[in-house]
């Protein structure tokens, strides 16, 4: 009843209001792209893979897609799972949409702190970016991206529009109430949650982003995987449901506002803070629609 209700209230709101659209940019226009496209059968919205890439191929394979689907990842394709190079080949070959997410960010860093790509390549504010000598394993996966996987990677916006839906894409968020161009770029990538109005990575301190996010646009989001897969907003939805720690790899599909999902095949690292138990109301089907 839960999930229904959300479908139906939802449905209602988008039809009576009009989909706020960016306009003025306050930072680089290489971080925002507007997708205009033609009419597909599906948008398939995925959750953080983190280089999980079998996981990754068992979801495609059970979504069975076609060259009519438009497929949008939510970023973090990279880090912390077993084959991150694989993810991003598979996703330039099937020519996916991803936002940047904040391990992607890093990686892109790497690479310019090792010369892998040109200096100044990396235009977001400072905080964005983490010092490459504590992230070893960025560091290391840079050495191996090709030369396509970096044109990717830094090709990739910061949140994506999807008119066609009313949604918006983002990795981890944004502070309600603020224009997207007046945003922190940091916080399209690490927020979790609101501390005195200002947006914070903290999960503990504040109350989460989401809740306070009343809409439009829809948002897509991930990065929160410590509160795992979460469907119970009215204007958003949180795919990340910890594939990477032992949880499951999650699509979102519109229209129809359905949830597929594979469980990972194993822990691939150990989770950097304790994962919320899910409440027995939050479960859903893995095939469901909400
Ligand atoms: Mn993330």
């Amino acid at each position: 009843m839960l999930c229904r209700s959300f479908a139906l209230k939802t449905t209602r709101k988008f039809s009576s209001r009009l989909f706020v659209r960016s306009s003025l940019l306050s930072f680089s226009s290489r971080y925002v792209r507007r997708f205009m496209s033609e009419p597909k059968s599906r948008t398939i919205f995925i959750g953080d893979i983190h280089g999980c890439l079998s996981e990754f191929e068992h979801l495609l394979k059970k979504l069975k897609i076609t060259p009519n689907d438009e497929i949008i990842c939510v970023g973090d394709l990279i880090a912390k799972g077993p084959n991150s190079c694989g993810v991003l080949k598979l996703v330039r070959e099937l020519n996916m949409k991803s936002v940047l997410g904040n391990h992607d960010c890093q990686l892109l860093f790497c690479g310019e702190h090792l010369g892998f790509i040109p200096k100044g390549s990396c235009t977001l504010p400072s905080n964005c970016y983490g010092d490459p000598s504590k992230t070893p394993e960025h560091l290391e996966l840079a050495k191996q991206l090709t030369k396509d996987d970096w044109t990717y990677l830094l090709s990739l916006p910061l949140y994506l529009e999807v008119p066609e839906h009313k949604v918006l894409v983002v990795h981890a968020g944004l502070v309600p109430g603020i224009p997207y161009d007046l945003q922190e770029p940091a916080d399209f990538m690490k927020i979790r949650n609101i501390v005195n109005g200002r947006g914070s990575e903290s999960h503990n301190d504040g109350v989460s982003w989401v809740s306070l996010w009343n809409g439009p646009p829809f948002v897509v989001f991930g990065h929160d995987a410590i509160r795992r897969l979460q469907t119970g907003h009215d204007w958003a939805i949180g795919l990340d449901s910890g594939c990477c720690y032992g949880g499951d790899l999650t699509a979102f599909i519109m229209p129809g506002r359905e949830i597929v999902q594979i469980a990972a095949q194993k822990n691939h690292c150990p989770p950097t803070s304790p994962i919320i138990p899910q409440q027995e109301s939050e479960k859903i089907n893995p095939n469901s629609s909400l």
